[in-house]
């Protein structure tokens, strides 16, 4: 169980369009983030926010990929390089790192701290595949390709500031999936990994199809990566996010799957690094996004009524 938790606050919107997601960690702290896990009986400690340079000073094309776009792709690096640092440390004190984005970019750091002394694997709560390459890619924006970039698929293959992960697309389970883009749907068919969509989780239920996810992403490795896109959730629940798709999971599903989660880390000490994204101040109703961020952790890290 977790004891000790480090919160990273990893405020980058490099990998999204929409301006305001940088704001996120300040915003799921504001919502009560640390009293929350406290309540779990777990510890807190902050470790505050990477120094991440505002867009407007930054080229988006100052790094090209061999082909295709990926816009801001140094300065992805360059939070993906400390991010990683800070979750590896982390981890090497005992403590459950707790990444607060920020875009989806950042897991790739996440991913590569996590993976830095052991095997993991990886459930991915998200509306969106995050497969694009920077060839297939509709939008150039990292965001949608952190799962490409930690597997080293096609464009990403020569950057091992991204890939070093040893992430086998077996142990990768996506969950909750809805939004794809036509290449990166053929991509995700063709691979490894496993993907569940909501007419999955309508026809199967969702803690049959979270206890596959958690089979998946923790068979034959030392630990999992749980990233959790708020997304996922349905807009009627979690409006303040860039990339809204109709039809996510309820508030009582999302918080359902992540108290399975907890009671699985109980019995089997699974859980190795947890990281929250693509909450947009901005954008959302009175703070309320950033509560249910919150909240999630919360449950993730064994909150329990009784
Ligand atoms: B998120 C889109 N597939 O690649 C693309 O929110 C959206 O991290 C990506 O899941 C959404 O631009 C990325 C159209
Ligand atoms: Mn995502
Ligand atoms: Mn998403
Ligand atoms: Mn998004």
């Amino acid at each position: 169980m977790t004891r000790s938790v480090r919160i990273i606050g990893a405020p980058s919107d490099y990998g999204a369009n929409r301006r305001g997601v940088d704001m996120g960690p300040s915003a799921i702290r504001y919502a009560g983030l640390a009293d929350q896990i406290e309540a779990t009986g777990a510890s807190t400690t902050d470790a505050g926010d990477l120094a991440v340079p505002r867009a407007e000073e930054r080229d988006p094309d100052r790094e090209r990929p061999a082909s295709g776009r990926a816009k801001f792709l140094r300065e992805t690096r360059e939070v993906a390089e400390e991010l990683a640092d800070e979750v590896a440390d982390a981890i090497a004190d005992g403590d459950l790192p707790l990444a607060l984005g920020g875009d989806h970019s950042i897991a790739i750091g996440s991913l590569v701290g996590s993976a830095r002394d052991a095997e993991v694997g990886a459930i991915w709560f998200d509306a969106h595949g995050d497969f694009n390459t920077p060839e297939t890619s509709p939008s150039g924006n990292v965001h949608g390709m952190p799962l490409a970039a930690a597997l080293g698929k096609d464009g990403f293959a020569d950057m091992e500031w991204a890939n070093a992960t040893g992430l086998r697309e077996e142990n990768v389970a996506l969950v909750g999936l809805r939004s794809l883009d036509a290449d990166e749907r053929a991509d995700i068919l063709e691979s490894e990994m496993t993907a569940f969509t909501m007419s999955d989780i309508d026809e199967r239920g969702l803690l049959t199809v979270v206890d596959e996810a958690i089979d998946i992403a923790s068979r034959g490795v030392e630990g999992v990566h749980v990233s959790l896109d708020l997304d996922w959730l349905d807009p009627n629940e979690a409006p303040g996010v860039g990339t809204p798709v109709r039809g996510g999971v309820t508030y009582r599903e999302a918080h359902a799957a992540l108290e399975r989660l907890a009671d699985r880390n109980r019995a089997d000490d699974l859980l190795r690094s947890l990281e929250l994204v693509e909450v947009n101040p901005i954008l959302d109703e009175r703070n309320r996004t950033a509560e249910m961020a919150a909240e999630l952790a919360a449950s993730a890290l064994g909150k329990r009524i009784l």
